[in-house]
């Protein structure tokens, strides 16, 4: 029989570097870019030292399949704890009466949303890609795209608003089984109530995809998705600040129905075997969010926000929807003379990062886009605040607002690094509170 010499044994306890010094340094020069850049996009955050921890502990160890006391493999007692913990919390802090934690991104939390109420060839009404909407909403290249037969509500082309009567229109024309409210790229308050009467007139499910807005939710800054969705789903990477991985959130009234359907609908469903350490990532993730501070993070997220949206209409860029109302923001170049695309290559060269992105009835391919989405969710975290924000809008309108030279892309960059250096990366704020970190972090990697 073939065992481990004690060579392969002793490389077990072998550090990263030792081990593998091309992904080792990979991650190093990544952990320099974080430190370096301006992160502006939206769906992006820094963990907490504590939430990295759970993420890269010895729980990815652990094979477990089902739920708590209904396992399919033994040794699960710490496990079943684990996820019932996880659980508790997620209820706690959104008001839900059943939550699934083991949802391993939003977009699975989202077919198990599918599975669970639709048969192949049903109709779902979602929002649009091109006006903010997800890829897993039913774009006609994926999986739910290609499964179901799914249909798209846009803004309205003046306020660039959702208009729910026009929603209510298209939704009686087409008779949705099921209804989508939620995006990616929409700055607004999405009003659920009214999501919610619309599928109520058409006899539709009323599915709430809450992974931008999940944490100004938790905080109490934007109107919960409950009492009106059946289906709540969330990624908890974007303004929750947790790990890469997803949740589905049941109220009371839909919860007696269909929780065990979701639960069986997500694993065997859709998925296998629980990410064990992302199921502690995400209870840590909560218990940070039930906290004071995390309430006052968000409401300095929209603060960031709200200021980087004025600072930038009064230099003259066009916001879609003239404004924000979340973390998020969209700017038109089109008067500008720029495509999205090279807005991004530009502020790339130095050193902000934000992504290209469709705006309501572009006339551009998806790979250039007329405009670009910036968030403010990372740069808070790190510390970011209002005098920062106005570096910010003075920076992206020098780099946008006309062909910058040499002299003035050098003096950006500049302003680049004393920005970063005043609110050192995450990593930097843990090693000032003198933690030190464990071997897995990738922080501090070891030998
Ligand atoms: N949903 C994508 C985004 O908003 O950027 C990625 O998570």
């Amino acid at each position: 029989m073939q065992v481990l010499d004690k060579t392969q044994l002793k490389n077990y306890g072998l550090g990263l570097n030792a081990v593998d010094p091309e992904v080792f340094d990979i991650i190093k020069r990544e952990h320099q870019r974080q430190k370096d850049n301006i992160e502006l996009i939206a769906s992006a955050n820094f963990v907490s030292r504590a939430v990295l921890e759970a993420t890269g502990s010895i729980l990815t160890n652990k094979v477990a399949e089902g739920y708590p006391g209904r396992r399919y493999f033994s040794g699960c007692e710490n496990i079943d704890e684990l996820e019932n913990l996880a659980i508790a919390r997620a209820k706690e802090l959104f008001g839900a009466a059943h939550a699934n934690l083991e949802p391993y991104t939003g977009s699975q939390a989202n077919q198990a949303v599918y599975l669970t109420v639709l048969k192949p060839g049903d109709r779902i009404l979602g929002m649009d890609l091109g006006h903010g909407g997800h890829l897993s909403h039913g774009a006609k290249f994926t999986m739910t795209g290609k499964h179901y037969d799914c249909h798209f509500y846009q803004v309205d082309p003046d306020t660039e608003r959702l208009d729910y009567d026009r929603i209510l229109t298209q939704a009686k024309d087409i008779r949705p089984k099921l209804i989508i409210a939620g995006a990616s790229a929409y700055p607004r308050i999405i009003d659920f109530q009214s999501f919610r009467e619309i599928a109520d007139e058409v006899g539709a499910y009323l599915l709430a995809d809450i992974a931008h807005i999940s944490g100004l939710v938790a905080a109490g800054l934007h109107p919960s998705p409950f009492p009106h969705a059946h289906f709540v789903t969330t990624s908890t990477q974007k303004t929750m600040g947790g790990p890469r991985s997803g949740i589905i959130l049941l109220g009371e009234h839909s919860a007696p129905e269909f929780a065990r359907k979701i639960d069986s609908a997500v694993f065997p469903g859709v998925q296998g075997a629980v990410h064990v350490h992302a199921i502690a990532a995400k209870a840590v993730m909560l218990k940070e969010a039930m906290s004071p501070n995390f309430v006052a993070y968000q409401r300095q997220n929209l603060e960031n926000s709200r200021i980087l949206a004025a600072d930038l209409m009064a230099r003259g860029f066009r916001l879609v929807s003239g404004g924000t109302d979340n973390h998020l923001i969209l700017l038109d170049l089109t008067e500008k003379g720029i495509t999205g695309k090279e807005a991004e290559n530009r502020l790339a060269s130095v050193r902000i990062t934000v992504n290209k992105n469709l705006l309501p009835y572009d006339s551009q391919k998806p790979t250039v886009c007329s405009g670009i989405r910036v968030g403010t969710s990372a740069i808070t975290t790190r510390g970011f605040g209002s005098e920062e924000i106005h570096c910010i809008a003075e920076l992206i309108d020098k780099m946008l607002s006309s062909e910058p030279t040499v002299n003035t892309i050098a003096k950006v960059q500049d302003e680049v690094s004393r920005l970063c250096g005043l609110h050192p990366h995450i990593d930097s704020i843990y090693e000032q509170n003198g933690h030190k970190f464990a071997l897995q972090s990738p922080y501090q990697l070891q030998n």
